[in-house]
């Protein structure tokens, strides 16, 4: 597994010159944070021993995605200016801001949520600055430059699947308002994170933590690993542990559908929230599998 990241993490309360300092869990330098959790990319701080590693967990996964990416990730990922070493987030934001308008902004690592959902909203991707060493070139429990440059930016040249991102991003504070972050986090970690798409060559998956990870990657589309039709509320309503393999995945058929849920999430966040948690790849006899 790998970039198991962030879900239940609490950076809440975290802020530059807070006078409190980060959990040492994390690994980021936020006292260089500007109030907005940005921080200067500094690509003179990734050496050769960072190219080469990014260049390894690129090609690793570069191979395993004709057979299991998303048409539309892999042709994000074709205009991207990815394949040569950690890349530089300005000549990636002017491919991505030409395509749907998002551009990258560099952070130390999770940010506070309401830091995360604004930049959504202002189609700006956080981008943690720091790549992860050798020794965790199959598993890391932050996210780094790899997980959200090589697993998020693709899609988000996709115009359907940029625009719920901002959307996504947008509904942040009427859930934190509504008591309903952890139903509003789910969906992204099921979605965003593990989602699958139904294409004409069959099942794709287009998840950032699965296809930023070679073991999600070879896992998600086996043979026995539940797949349930995209629902919402079941989605909304689904726990997840971050340091395991996905026992279940939702489905979806085109990315317009993510877009259209958004305008169902007021009025369904404030019953996820209220509703008994559905356990991490429990089975419901209504369930649709895909
Ligand atoms: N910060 N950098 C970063 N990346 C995330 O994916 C992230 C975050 N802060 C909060 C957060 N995710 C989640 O709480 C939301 O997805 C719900
Ligand atoms: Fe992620």
């Amino acid at each position: 597994m790998a970039n198991k990241h962030r879900a239940e993490a609490k950076v809440e309360g975290l802020g530059p010159g807070a006078g409190s300092p980060p959990p040492a869990a994390l690994r980021g330098n936020y006292a260089a944070a500007a109030a907005d959790f940005t921080v200067p990319q500094r690509m003179a701080d990734h050496g050769a021993a960072d190219h080469a590693t990014w260049r390894l967990l690129y090609r690793r996964q570069a191979a395993l995605l004709p057979a299991q990416a998303a048409s539309a990730f892999r042709a994000g990922l074709a205009a991207l200016p990815f394949a040569d070493g950690v890349p530089d987030f300005a000549a990636a934001s002017a491919v991505l801001r030409r395509a749907t308008g998002w551009v990258l902004v560099a952070v130390p690592g999770l940010i506070p949520d309401h830091a995360f959902f604004a930049h959504l909203a202002a189609r700006r991707f956080p981008v943690t600055q720091w790549l992860r060493r050798p020794e965790e070139l199959d598993y890391i429990v932050e996210p780094d430059v790899f997980h959200d440059a090589f697993g998020h930016v693709p899609l988000l040249m996709q115009p359907a699947f940029a625009d719920f991102m901002a959307a996504y991003g947008a509904l942040g504070a009427l859930a934190m308002a509504q008591g309903a972050l952890r139903p509003l986090a789910r969906l992204y970690w099921h979605l965003v994170e593990f989602g699958l798409i139904r294409e004409a060559g069959g099942l794709r998956a287009f998840g950032a933590g699965i296809l930023s990870s070679a073991a999600e990657t070879r896992h998600a589309l086996q043979a026995g690993v539940p797949r349930l039709r995209f629902d919402l509320g079941r989605a909304l309503r689904t726990d997840y542990e971050i340091d395991r393999l996905q026992p279940l995945h939702f489905v979806i058929d085109d990315y317009a559908e993510l877009f259209a849920a958004m305008a169902e999430l007021p009025r369904l966040l404030p019953a996820a929230r209220d509703a008994a948690p559905i356990p991490p790849g429990a089975l419901l006899p209504t369930d649709r599998q895909v």
